[in-house]
């Protein structure tokens, strides 16, 4: 089981230190996920090694050039990577959790990080499989967002988190934020960890946890209880919440 990530970009030396360190790094290292950056320059056109141009029918800004994207992917495809062909772009589909678990399961992933004001349309009618953005706000190129990506669907191949049900424990949680964590010591200037956490009650902590994660999800991302595990017990709690904050 691993995972090798096939990532076209103009700027390959952007991808030299993020995965170097902590958990990734130990994943490379294992053999459980590889990076390999394209330097999409290599494949650029004419004398200069062109690799934008200027938008048919004018505008600000330049275009991607197909010929390199296109010259870069069969390249990838014939050296024998299966994968999807995923473009980075502010128009694609908003990356979720949900997405990282499915990518976790193939063998190759081609990440096409965009520059400029975008790619040739006909790159993505022929050579991608996917579009995907990571959030709605503007970067100044896909390398970053590729780079979230192969952190959050690295974290959850076989083998890459020492502990197993760390990475099924996200969901696990319910689909909540998480409860306040604290560690020692108890009393930091002045500030009291709660009597609860040290009260070697494991019943009541629970319930103290799960009422936190609660609170703080309606007060922060009241969207996701909608699709969060909730018992009744939870529903209660909630309701008592939502009253109180009518007053
Ligand atoms: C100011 C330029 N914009 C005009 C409406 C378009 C635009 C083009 C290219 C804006 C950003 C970019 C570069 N961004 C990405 O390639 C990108 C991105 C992002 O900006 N936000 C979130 N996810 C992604 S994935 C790729």
């Amino acid at each position: 089981m691993s995972l090798v990530f096939h990532i076209l970009t103009l700027f390959p030396g952007m991808f030299e230190s993020p995965f170097r360190w902590g958990i990734l790094a130990k994943a490379i290292q294992e053999g459980k996920i590889r990076v390999e950056t394209h330097d999409l320059r290599e494949y650029g056109v004419g004398p200069h090694r062109a690799t934008d141009d200027y938008p048919y029918g004018g505008g600000e800004g330049m275009v991607m050039k197909p010929d390199p994207l296109v010259a870069a992917i069969e390249e990838i495809r014939a050296r024998g990577a299966k994968g999807p062909v995923i473009l980075l772009t502010p128009q694609g589909e908003v990356f979720h959790q949900q997405m990282a678990k499915e990518l976790a399961s193939l063998s190759d992933l081609t990440l096409v990080c965009g520059r400029y004001e975008g790619v040739d349309e006909r790159v993505r009618q022929g050579w991608v499989d996917q579009e995907v953005s990571i959030g709605d706000y503007i970067l100044t190129g896909g390398e970053l967002a590729a780079m979230v990506i192969v952190d959050a669907v690295a974290r959850l191949v076989p083998g890459v988190l020492g502990n197993e049900d760390s990475a099924l424990k996200d969901s696990f949680e319910g689909g909540l934020l998480k409860y306040p964590q604290y560690t020692r010591p108890a009393v930091f200037r002045g500030m009291r960890v709660p009597e609860v956490l040290l009260s070697g009650d494991h019943g009541a902590i629970a319930r103290w946890r799960r009422r936190q994660a609660l609170k703080r999800t309606l007060e922060r991302r009241p969207d996701l209880l909608s699709k969060a595990e909730l018992d009744s017990e939870d529903l209660r709690f909630l309701e008592r919440l939502r009253s109180e904050a009518e007053g």
